[in-house]
């Protein structure tokens, strides 16, 4: 016997994904039920070679499922994550709804696993923002060898952040601008197709995006809070996947050679990294693995104990899907549910 699943937000770019990866992991489930609004009531979505009818989330009884599956937004998360936490469903949000709360564990399982544990206090676990995700799988086993003091990252991220709108428009605009139609832009502040746009999400009083907030408040949460973390976030015109170039400075001496060697080893870390034309990852190698791509490893010559890196991972996985379906598996390994159905 398995579990019983459930996937709020299933019609959307990270929904179908969580369906992918429960299919493409052989997740021990039971049953997988796919949830949206009731707008989308009665639309098909993939799982696996099936083929599941979407059922409206108002109407829907969770009583007897084990694991809610939720990218719905902040506030459909803030509205249902806690109903539902509240019957011991166990809820993997990801929004940015809980993220900052005391009582709710943000994990990703390469760094932070035994925070997991947490969850009891309100059954509702975060997912963090795909930026960060990928920014701290590849810190944390630096971090433990050589200690961060200070992290400086530039991002470079795909319109599919934005959700299927954001592609959409990505995709209309470039074919505006070929055969010469007026350009509209809507989901994003200015024109995306052959541009790049320096602001995502909303500006906070300071001048910083919640985006850029997000990775720092989000990396020390997760990795630890002494990490100074400051970062500018882009968006590019890249379908999926997100880059960044990762600046950091550290309290002992670490060489290249070290990091790399280091990060080869180090678990959701791939290393591609050859001194020749090609040979480092862009989004598109990344689209549709599971790995955290990490290229241009390099001393900065600036800092006393300095490193230069890019980081590159598929933002619908391992930035959202993946690494919700990863704290599942946790869950399940370490006997953590208190399962309704499991054997
Ligand atoms: C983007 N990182 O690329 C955002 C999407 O807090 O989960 C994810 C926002 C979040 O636009």
């Amino acid at each position: 016997m398995g579990y019983k699943v459930a996937v709020v937000g299933a019609t959307g770019n990270v929904g179908r994904e969580m369906l992918n990866i429960l299919d493409e992991r052989g997740f021990p489930a039971d049953e997988v039920v796919a949830l949206a609004s009731r707008r989308s009531q009665g639309t098909e979505v993939s799982f696996g070679d099936k083929t599941l009818k979407v059922k409206a989330l108002e109407l829907f009884d969770f009583s007897d499922v084990d694991i809610c599956l939720m990218s719905a937004g902040g506030s459909v998360a803030k509205e249902w994550a806690p109903k539902i936490g509240a019957q011991g469903c166990v809820v993997i949000d990801n929004s940015s709804a809980f993220r900052y709360d005391a009582d709710v564990p943000l994990i990703v399982p390469e760094v932070n696993a035994d925070a997991v544990s947490g969850f009891t206090q309100r059954y509702i676990i975060a997912n963090p923002n795909c930026s960060t995700a990928q920014l701290v799988v590849a810190l944390k086993p630096l971090h433990d060898k050589a200690k961060i003091k200070r992290v400086v990252v530039s991002t470079y991220q795909s319109v599919s952040g934005a959700g299927k709108e954001g592609m959409d428009e990505l995709f209309e605009q470039s074919r505006a601008v070929f055969v010469a139609d007026p350009v509209t832009a809507k989901k994003f502040t200015k024109r995306i197709a052959f541009n790049v746009i320096p602001h995502i999400d909303v500006f906070m009083e300071d001048g910083t995006t919640k985006e850029e907030w997000k990775v720092m408040a989000e990396t020390k949460k997760m990795l630890d809070p002494k990490i100074k973390v400051t970062c500018t976030a882009v968006r590019v015109p890249v379908f999926i996947g997100h880059s960044e170039s990762v600046n950091i400075e550290f309290e002992n001496p670490i060489t290249a050679d070290e990091a790399r060697e280091i990060l080869r080893e180090a678990p959701g870390c791939l290393v591609i990294d050859k001194h020749e034309d090609g040979a480092y990852a862009t989004p598109i190698d990344t689209a549709g693995e599971d790995a955290t791509y990490i290229s241009r490893i390099r001393e900065d010559q600036t800092l006393e104990n300095g490193l230069n890196m890019w980081v590159v991972a598929d933002n619908l996985r391992k930035g959202a899907a993946l690494n919700a379906i990863q704290i599942a598996e946790l869950l399940v390994n370490r006997r953590l549910l208190g399962a309704k159905k499991a054997a």
